[in-house]
């Protein structure tokens, strides 16, 4: 084949672009399968994870929700780096927000099968986000390919831990969001987590009975749930009891596009799920996600992108021998 001069000047500096890009990417970028070959002989660091999630989730659906949740909370709070797994008396699991998170022992117990077959190689923080991805495969999401090549953090503290309430406004989530570099779809997408796993009464009590000190229901919520929802958690209970986020109740474990079907129908349980639907912000791309078929490929799109938040690469952070080691200190108050 025969290349014009101007074709050939054209080329050559792409050429030098792309070498560029090549050689950053592998320093600093997230790749899909980093481990490959990083790892001894044949094993495949993914196969590793895959069958510790499975045998824990096998044993208790409500686990897979709980690992992605975790990946969401790694993420926001000073980058997917697994601090949210350091333990010590002022590390973020200590924060409010953290009190149901649930499945850091899985993380562990997954790491110690990595341990054993290519020790010091694989970080807890990509031990998080494979986690998270075999967790949606596990209810029926289908698989997404996750990047990896994360480092593990040194700090955790408490006080960095600023997640989004739930009865943020769409605008206030918005914002939350926008700070992670995520934009108003990734965000309607990534609450579309919602699609399984479950609240707790105290979270949206003020819905049912006070909402924002009207001494009335909120008006968006279905009078069907509404009624059923303050038989579940009566008025002055202490009895916290757990409510699917999907009200589809056929769907609490399936991550699908029924989330968005209910919350259309007024049926969100949570405040900041319901306005999804509602604020002119987010109603169309809700209705789109809610009469289309693509939800799951495009929430695995999402939790790639959300999974490359502030991440640590190449030589920064360290790869930890234990996920849930204890804080170190020194570092803490250096901070
Ligand atoms: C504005 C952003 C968000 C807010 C305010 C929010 C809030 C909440 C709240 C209050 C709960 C219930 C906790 C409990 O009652 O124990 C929850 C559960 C959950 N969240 Fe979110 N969330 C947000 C974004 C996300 C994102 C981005 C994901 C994942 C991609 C996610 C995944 C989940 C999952 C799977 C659960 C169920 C956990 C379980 O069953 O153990 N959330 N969220
Ligand atoms: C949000 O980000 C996604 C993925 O990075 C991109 O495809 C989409 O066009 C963006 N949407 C808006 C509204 O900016
Ligand atoms: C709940 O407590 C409030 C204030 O203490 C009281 O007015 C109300 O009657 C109680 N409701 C029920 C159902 O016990
Ligand atoms: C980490 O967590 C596991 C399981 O929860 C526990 O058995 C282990 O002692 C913890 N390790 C450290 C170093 O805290
Ligand atoms: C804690 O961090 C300090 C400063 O980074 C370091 O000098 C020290 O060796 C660390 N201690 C442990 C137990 O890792
Ligand atoms: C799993 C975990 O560490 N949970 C902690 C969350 O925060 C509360 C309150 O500080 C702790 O008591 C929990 O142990």
């Amino acid at each position: 084949m025969k290349m014009s001069a101007a074709a050939a000047a054209l080329a050559l500096p792409l050429i030098g672009l792309i070498l560029v890009n090549f050689t950053g990417q592998c320093h600093a970028a997230l790749q899909v399968g980093f481990y490959k070959d990083k790892c001894m002989s044949d094993t495949d660091v993914e196969d590793i994870v895959s069958s510790a999630v499975a045998r824990r989730v096998n044993r208790d659906r409500g686990l897979a929700a709980a690992l992605i949740r975790l990946h969401f909370h790694d993420c926001f709070v000073n980058g997917c780096d697994a601090s949210i797994l350091l333990d010590g008396a002022s590390s973020e699991k200590t924060a409010p927000p953290n009190l149901s998170v649930r499945g850091y022992d899985v993380i562990e117990e997954a790491k110690r099968d990595v341990e054993e077959a290519c020790p010091g190689v694989v970080s807890c923080a990509d031990i998080i986000a494979m986690a998270a991805r075999d967790a949606v495969e596990l209810s029926e999401g289908g698989r997404y390919n996750v990047e990896t090549g994360r480092r593990d953090g040194l700090i955790s503290l408490a006080s960095n831990v600023d997640l989004p309430s739930p009865t943020f406004s769409v605008s206030q989530s918005m914002a939350a969001f926008s700070k992670k570099g995520l934009n108003l779809t990734d965000m309607v997408l990534l609450l579309g987590g919602h699609t399984v796993g479950f609240t707790h009464c105290l979270l949206f009590q003020d819905r049912l009975y006070n909402f924002q000190n009207s001494g009335k229901p909120d008006p968006t919520m279905d009078l069907m749930l509404l009624k059923q929802l303050r038989f579940i958690c009566p008025q002055n209970s202490t009895r916290n009891t757990p409510v699917s986020l999907d009200q589809n109740l056929l769907s609490t474990f399936i991550v699908d596009n029924s989330f968005y079907k209910q919350i259309i129908g007024k049926r969100g349980v949570l405040q900041i799920d319901q306005e999804l639907a509602l604020d002119p912000l987010t109603k169309d791309t809700v209705f789109s996600l809610a009469t289309c078929n693509g939800f799951p490929v495009r929430f695995g799109q999402a939790m790639v992108k959300m999974g490359a938040v502030d991440v640590l690469t190449g030589s920064q952070g360290e790869i930890r021998k234990s996920c849930n080691v204890t804080n170190n200190d020194s570092n803490v108050l250096g901070f």
